[in-house]
């Protein structure tokens, strides 16, 4: 059963591990799932202001304090889920909204125990993390080889994100016990673990990472041909380590980088075909089967092409691309 966290007999060893890394204490080195229930730090947690409140989504982005500290806190409405449907149907109260012909709307309210908010904390945030989770005007920018060395490198190296998160990753300090599967090798070698988006309750949002060990490619700016064995490894052990664990098939997985990416270590996202992940779009995400195919075509194909991606109107790399009179200051 493929659209479940359920799975077949022989799988059932990792099933279960798949069980023990939710129900993990959430301590550092541990940040798994279903966690002991853990006092509720929210409830200090002074609002600021609403960054984006998506209905579509069913997800609000809330920027305020927390003891002190500036904090971002985004509440996520989860998937209903197959699995919890039967409990969900039997054990709700139903409360009747209108009733018209044939049509009736009710407000069905579940037991709390299936009823939960993934809730994403960012403590201390800075003000590149309010501005990424801003609703805002995006513009589409054009960057050519050129571009990326007088505009955005410098850039890069002067104000992206900490990727601290990443080497806690890589060196077994944050999120050991989540790896789904592992390659050790300092040149073609990476981890493959659950994305922080993913609340690994159901399978239809499935969305996991692979972050490579190697500490020199950015983005995929600076792949090159030489990349390839990295980028194939990636692919076919990602691809084994998913169907492994969780029973979902190459052929439902999307394989993608982000051009640009938030944080420029090189990762590649796994998510399920099915859901409609947030940054899947063709503005800013890059098959990596796609991308392997070009840089065998072009082995310097991602050096000297010209680059579209989407930038917000508030983005400081915007700016410096309006400042070049390479976007509109429209
Ligand atoms: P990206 O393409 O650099 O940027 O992807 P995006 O966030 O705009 O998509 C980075 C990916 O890493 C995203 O999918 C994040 O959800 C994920 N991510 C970010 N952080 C800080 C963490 C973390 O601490 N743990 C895990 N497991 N994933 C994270």
């Amino acid at each position: 059963m493929a659209d479940s966290l359920k799975r077949s007999d022989e799988n059932q060893e990792e099933s279960n591990s798949s069980k023990k890394l939710k129900s993990a204490p959430a301590t550092d080195k541990n940040s798994g799932g279903d966690g002991p229930v853990q006092q509720n730090i929210l409830a200090n947690f002074q609002i600021k202001s609403v960054l984006r409140d998506s209905t579509r989504e069913k997800t609000i982005f809330i920027h305020g304090e927390l003891e002190d500290k500036e904090a971002i806190v985004i509440l996520e409405k989860t998937p209903i889920g197959q699995d919890t449907l039967p409990d969900m149907l039997k054990e709700s109260t139903l409360e009747l909204k209108m009733k018209n012909d044939i049509y009736s709307t009710y407000t069905l309210i579940p037991p709390p125990r299936i009823n939960d908010i993934k809730s994403t904390v960012i403590c201390p945030a800075t003000q590149k993390h309010v501005k990424k989770y801003q609703a805002q005007d995006v513009f589409l920018v054009e960057e050519t080889e050129e571009d990326y060395r007088s505009i955005t490198l410098p850039y890069i190296e002067s104000q992206s994100f900490s990727v601290q998160w990443v080497y806690n990753i890589l060196e077994k300090k944050a999120e050991a016990d989540r790896i789904v599967c592992e390659d050790p090798d300092p040149k073609t070698g990476f981890v493959l673990l659950p994305d922080f988006k993913w609340d690994m309750n159901q399978l239809e949002d499935l969305y996991l990472i692979a972050i490579v060990h190697r500490r020199d490619i950015k983005s995929l700016r600076d792949l090159r041909a030489e990349h390839i064995p990295l980028l194939e490894n990636i692919r076919k052990k990602g691809q084994e380590g998913i169907l492994k664990r969780f029973d979902v098939p190459a052929c439902k997985l999307r394989v993608y980088l982000h051009y640009q990416p938030s944080y420029y270590h090189l990762h590649v996202h796994f998510t399920s075909l099915s859901h409609d992940a947030p940054g899947c779009s063709v503005e800013r995400a890059h098959l990596l089967s796609d991308v392997i195919l070009n840089l065998k075509a072009d082995p310097l194909y991602y050096q000297q092409r010209p680059l579209t991606f989407p930038l917000r109107a508030d983005d400081n790399l915007a700016a410096k691309f309006r400042e070049s009179g390479k976007l509109p200051s429209c």
